[in-house]
């Protein structure tokens, strides 16, 4: 390819400046999961104090759905499958899932 000059023009590799996608960690609400259960999923994985946990947790409960975080596609995926795999363990139905930010 020749440029404006008439130079051999060299494609330049463009600098990789865009960030990754992000995604949101999110808690569904259902019946049956004792609320201190929930509490504890959000302190021990998701490293929130007590009192933001509660929070989080009412806002699910109450509006059905509530986001435990932000991460990187690869940090999502691996939350949700060990809240999931936890809940499970327990018995309880509690659901975590991700969507894109
Ligand atoms: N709704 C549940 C109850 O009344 C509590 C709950 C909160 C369940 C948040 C799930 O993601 C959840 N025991």
């Amino acid at each position: 390819l020749k440029d404006s000059d008439g130079d051999i023009a060299v494609k330049q590799a463009k600098p990789q400046l865009k960030r990754p996608p992000m995604y949101k960690v999110i808690l569904l609400n259902d019946d049956f999961t004792p609320m201190d259960f929930v509490v504890e999923i959000l302190t021990e994985f998701f490293h929130m104090s007590q009192e933001k946990a509660t929070q989080v947790m009412l806002q699910v409960h109450t509006k059905g759905v509530g986001v435990c975080g932000t991460y990187t596609k690869d940090v999502a995926e691996t939350k949700v499958h060990i809240v999931n795999e936890y809940s499970r363990e327990h018995h309880h139905p509690l659901m975590c899932a991700m969507e894109e930010a």
